[in-house]
C-alpha cells in the first residue's frame, strides 16, 4: 500500500465534495486500487452525499457484496444489526428475509415486556425565563463535552481561553454559535465554551470542508493558531458511537411495527390504505399474528389549528372527535397487539421539545392495549433500548444543510447520532423548551432509532443502531406539493428483535 494512501483517498472524496465514514475508508484500503473503488462509489450518485456510509459501498457493483437495490411492490427489506461489529455487516435484500419467513411466536402467547425508561411526562420544570436557557445550554455542553472527552481522540482538551495563547496544535471542545462560508469557500465556526470564543478556520480543500456543522452542536476541533489568532482546524471531532456496537437480540422472535403520521381528521387520511392495513393485522397472515407491538412516532392525529387555514384541509374539526376515532381503529386491532402512542408537532401537547404524552381527557378514549409517551421518548421492549422521536428538526437540517433532503430522512438521524442529539440547532422550526436538561441529548445509545414526519419510509443503519423513518397514512397535502415534498405512505417497517433484521411492508 503507497503511503498516505489514506490522505489520498480522502483528498480524492472531498475534491469532489464528499466524506466517507471511517468504516468506508478502512473498506476502501483493503481494495486493490482503493482510489478507482472510491470512485465507483461516488459514480453511483447523482449528486454524492455529504458524508458515504458502508451501506452506500455496499451497494456499489464491482466492490463489496453484489446486492439487489430494487425492490418488489410488497415488501422492500433492509436487514440490519450485526451481531459482531466487523465492518461488513449489512445486508440489502430484495426479499422478505429468511428470519421473517420462519414462523414468530403468535403474539398471543408473548408475555408483555414494556418500558417507558425515559421521557418528560410529569418533570417540566422550565418556564422559559433567561436562567433557563442558560443553565440549558450549560447541561447540554458539560454532557456531550463529557462524550468527547471520554474518547481517545477528545481526551485532553483543553479550554478554548487557554488554547487561544498557545502557538502549538491544540484540541478544544466548544458550542458552534456560526458556521458561515468565507467568499474563498473555506469556512468559519465560532466555538464558544465557558471560558472564551474561538473563530476557527475549516479550508475549502481539506476534508473538513464537509463536514455537515450546524448552529448549536457541541464539536471537539484539533488546530493550530495563526498569527492573527484564527484557529486553522486540522481535524473535528463529533460525539458519534465510538464504534459500532451489537443488536442485543433478543430469546424469542418478538416482533415489532412502527408507524407515524396518520394525521387522522385529515382530508388526505387515506381510510381505503389504513383499511387494507386493519384487514390484514386484525385476520391477516402468520406474520400479521406475530406482531406483538405497534409504537406509533407521532402526528397520530391532524391536531386543529396547526397550520394556517387547516379547517378546509379538515373532515374531522374537533380535537376530541379526531382522537375518538383514532381510539376506535386502535379497537379494531387485535387485544395482543400492545400499541404506544407518542405525540408529534399535530398533536394536542404543548409544541415545544421535549412534549409530554398525551393529557389523560385524551388517554381515557383509548382502551388499555394503548400506552403514552413523550416525543421524545426511550423504550424498553424485551431489552431493546428504542429512542423514537418524531423527527420535526429534520426541517432545520433539510434547512440548514443543502445535501439534506425530506427524501433521504437516515441522512439526518445518521447526523443526529453523530452528534448525539436530535435537534441541536436551536431557535429554527423545532421549539425548544430550554429544560433544565437537555431531553434531547442521546446520552445512552439506543439499540433502535425510530423517527417519521418527513412522510417517507426508510429502513437503515449507523454503526450497528438500527434505523427506521416510519412512514404516514396521509396523501400529499397542498403544503406538501407546494414543497415538492412526495409522500411514501402506508408502509409498515416490521422489526424482528431476535435477530435485528427489518423490512417494510406496504399497503
Ligand atoms: O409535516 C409533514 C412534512 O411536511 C414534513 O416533511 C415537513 C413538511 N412541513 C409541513 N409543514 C411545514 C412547515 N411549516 N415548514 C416546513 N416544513 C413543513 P407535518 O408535521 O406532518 O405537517
Ligand atoms: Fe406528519
Ligand atoms: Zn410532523
Amino acid at each position: 500500500m503507497p503511503p498516505r494512501m489514506r490522505e489520498r483517498i480522502l483528498d480524492f472524496l472531498s475534491d469532489r465534495g464528499t466524506l466517507a465514514e471511517p468504516e468506508v475508508i478502512e473498506y476502501l484500503l483493503r481494495q486493490e486500487d482503493p482510489i478507482a473503488s472510491a470512485a465507483k462509489v461516488i459514480g453511483l450518485f447523482q449528486e454524492p452525499p455529504m458524508v458515504i456510509t458502508l451501506e452506500n459501498v455496499l451497494r456499489t457493483s464491482g466492490i463489496g457484496r453484489a446486492v439487489t437495490t430494487r425492490v418488489p411492490l410488497e415488501v422492500a427489506t433492509v436487514v440490519v444489526a450485526p451481531p459482531t461489529p466487523p465492518a461488513m455487516h449489512v445486508r440489502i435484500e430484495a426479499a422478505i428475509p429468511a428470519s421473517f419467513r420462519r414462523s414468530g411466536i403468535p403474539a398471543p402467547e408473548i408475555a408483555e415486556d414494556l418500558r417507558i425508561l425515559k421521557d418528560i411526562t410529569g418533570r417540566s420544570t422550565c418556564e422559559g425565563t433567561l436562567a433557563d436557557f442558560s443553565r440549558y445550554f450549560h447541561h447540554r455542553f458539560t454532557t456531550l463535552s463529557r462524550i468527547l472527552r471520554s474518547r481517545p481522540e477528545g481526551a485532553g482538551a483543553i479550554e478554548i481561553a487557554r488554547a487561544k495563547r498557545l502557538s502549538r496544535e491544540v484540541k478544544m471542545i466548544g458550542i458552534v454559535r456560526d458556521v458561515r462560508p468565507t467568499k474563498n469557500g473555506h469556512r468559519i465556526v465560532e466555538l464558544e465554551d465557558d471560558t472564551d470564543t474561538v473563530s476557527v478556520l475549516l479550508l475549502a480543500n481539506s476534508s473538513l470542508a464537509a463536514d455537515p456543522i450546524v448552529h448549536d452542536e457541541v464539536i471537539g476541533v484539533v488546530g493550530t493558531s495563526n498569527e492573527r489568532g484564527l484557529m486553522i482546524a486540522k481535524s473535528i471531532l463529533h460525539p458519534d458511537l465510538p464504534t459500532a456496537k451489537s443488536f442485543p437480540r433478543t430469546r424469542d422472535r418478538i416482533r415489532v411495527a412502527f408507524m407515524s403520521d396518520i394525521h387522522v381528521g385529515s382530508r388526505t387520511f387515506l381510510a381505503d390504505r389504513w383499511a387494507k392495513f386493519r384487514d390484514w393485522v386484525t385476520n391477516g397472515d402468520e406474520l400479521a399474528r406475530s406482531l406483538r407491538y405497534l409504537v406509533v412516532i407521532g402526528d397520530v392525529v391532524d391536531g386543529i389549528g396547526v397550520y394556517p387555514r387547516q379547517d378546509e384541509e379538515l373532515v374531522i374539526d374537533d380535537i376530541y372527535a379526531q382522537y375518538e376515532a383514532l381510539a376506535g381503529m386502535c379497537a379494531e386491532m387485535p387485544d395482543h397487539l400492545k400499541v404506544v402512542l407518542l405525540p408529534g408537532n399535530h398533536d394536542a401537547v404543548r409544541p415545544a421539545e421535549p412534549q409530554p404524552a398525551l393529557p389523560s381527557p385524551i388517554q381515557k378514549l383509548f382502551d388499555s392495549n394503548v400506552v403514552f409517551g413523550g416525543n421524545p421518548c426511550t423504550l424498553s421492549i424485551h431489552g431493546v433500548r428504542i429512542l423514537g422521536y418524531h423527527g420535526r428538526s429534520m426541517d432545520d437540517f433539510v434547512s440548514a444543510l443543502p445535501a439534506m433532503t425530506y427524501a433521504r430522512p437516515l441522512d439526518a438521524m445518521r447526523e443526529m447520532l453523530r452528534k448525539r442529539h436530535l435537534a441541536p440547532i436551536y431557535g429554527g422550526k423545532t421549539p425548544i423548551a430550554p429544560e433544565a436538561e437537555d431531553h434531547l441529548i442521546i446520552d445512552q445509545v439506543p439499540d433502535v432509532f425510530v423517527t417519521g414526519h418527513v412522510h417517507a419510509a426508510a429502513i437503515g443503519e449507523h454503526r450497528g443502531v438500527v434505523l427506521v423513518n416510519s412512514s404516514t397514512w396521509q396523501a400529499q397535502t397542498s403544503y406538501q406539493k407546494m414543497h415538492n415534498i412526495e409522500p411514501m405512505p402506508a408502509r409498515l417497517p416490521i422489526l424482528d428483535l431476535h435477530t435485528g433484521e427489518a423490512f417494510q411492508k406496504s399497503f
